[in-house]
C-alpha cells in the first residue's frame, strides 16, 4: 500500500509519524473518512470542506487547498488502485515540543490512506442494531464542539466501551441537557410518520455527510426531512430509528434501552432509503480515472 505523507507517495513501511508530533501527543489535529464506491470518490467536495471548517476552527492553517487536496486524495486512490474502498484524510499540528503550545508546530502532516473498508455484518442491516444509552455525555460544545471532527475522539470511544460492555455495537449519546446527539460513530434519524428528525448540531451531532445525503433525497421518496430537538422519549415512541454514516452508511435500530422500537425489525421507510442511498452512492461522485 502507498500512504500520502506531504506531497509524496510512500510505501507503507516508510510511512511513519515522529513521537513528538501534536497528533499523537495531544490528538491535536483533523480528519476525514470518505468512501469510494465504483470508482469514484463519493462527496469529495463535502469532505473537504468540512476538513478545512474543522482545521480552522482548531486554528489549524493548511499547508495546501482544497483542489490540491481533492487531487491528492484522487492521486492516493490510483496509486492503490483503489475502486470501492475507505480513504482516511488526517491532518495532524505536526512536529512540536512536549509542551501543549501548538503555535511551537510549524508545519501540518497530511497524511492519506485508501484502503479497504471494515463494515458492519451484513446481518446487521437485517436484523437492525440494539442500541444503550449511555452515562457518557457528548462534549459540551463549548468545551469541544461536536461539529469539529478532530483526531480526539476519546468522548467517542468511552462510550464506545460502555456499549460494547453492554453487549452493544453502538450507543446513543445524550448531550449535557439530556437531548439526544448522535451514536459514537454516527448520526441518528427518527421517524415518525413521513417525517424524518435528526438532532440539530447545536444538541452535539457532527454534520455528517450521510445525514445531509439523507435529507436531500428525502423530499424524492415523499418524506420530509428536519433537525429538531429529541429526547429518548422520541427514540421510544419512533415508528423507526436508524443511524447514518460514511461506513454504516444507513442502518436500522430495532432496540433503544432494551426496549422495541416500533414493529422491532427494520422498517419500510429505512430499507428504501437504504436502497435509495446504496443506488445514489453507486452513481455520483469524483472519477478516480
Ligand atoms: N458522528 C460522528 C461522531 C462520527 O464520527 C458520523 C457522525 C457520520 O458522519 P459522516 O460524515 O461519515 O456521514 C461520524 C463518522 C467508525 C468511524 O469506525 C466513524 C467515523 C469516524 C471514524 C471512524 O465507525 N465518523
Amino acid at each position: 500500500m502507498k500512504i500520502y505523507m506531504n506531497g509524496k507517495l510512500v510505501p507503507e513501511s516508510r510511512a511513519k509519524v515522529s513521537v513528538f508530533d501534536h497528533g499523537l501527543l495531544y490528538g491535536d489535529g483533523v480528519f476525514e473518512g470518505i468512501r469510494a464506491y465504483h470508482g469514484r470518490v463519493f462527496k469529495l467536495d463535502e469532505h473537504i470542506a468540512r476538513l478545512f471548517r474543522s482545521a480552522q476552527a482548531i486554528d489549524l492553517k493548511m499547508p495546501l487547498t482544497k483542489a490540491g487536496l481533492a487531487q491528492a486524495v484522487v492521486r492516493t486512490c490510483q496509486a492503490n488502485g483503489i475502486w470501492d474502498g475507505y480513504i482516511r484524510l488526517i491532518v495532524t499540528r505536526g512536529l512540536g515540543n512536549l509542551g501543549l503550545n501548538p503555535y511551537t508546530c510549524k508545519t501540518p502532516q497530511v497524511i492519506i490512506i485508501a484502503g479497504g473498508i471494515q463494515l458492519y455484518a451484513e446481518k446487521l442491516y437485517a436484523t437492525g442494531l440494539d442500541v444503550i444509552t449511555v452515562g457518557t455525555l457528548r462534549n459540551h460544545t463549548e468545551a469541544i464542539n461536536p461539529r469539529i471532527k478532530s483526531l480526539n475522539y476519546l468522548n467517542n470511544i468511552l462510550a464506545k466501551i460502555e456499549a460494547m460492555n453492554a453487549g452493544c455495537m453502538e450507543c446513543i449519546m445524550l448531550n449535557p441537557q439530556g437531548f439526544v446527539a448522535e451514536a459514537s460513530g454516527d448520526n441518528i434519524f427518527v421517524v415518525r410518520g413521513d417525517t424524518l428528525l435528526t438532532p440539530p448540531s447545536w444538541c452535539g451531532a457532527l454534520e455528517g455527510i450521510t445525514r445531509q445525503t439523507v435529507m436531500e433525497l428525502a423530499p424524492e421518496q415523499g418524506l420530509q426531512a428536519r433537525a429538531e430537538v429529541l429526547t429518548r422519549y422520541d427514540l421510544y415512541t419512533a415508528d423507526e430509528v436508524f443511524l447514518t454514516g460514511t461506513a454504516a452508511e444507513i442502518i436500522a435500530v430495532v432496540k433503544a434501552d432494551r426496549r422495541i422500537i416500533g414493529s422491532g425489525r427494520p422498517g419500510p421507510v429505512t430499507r428504501r432509503l437504504e436502497r435509495v442511498f446504496r443506488e445514489h452512492a453507486r452513481s455520483s461522485g469524483t472519477p478516480i480515472g
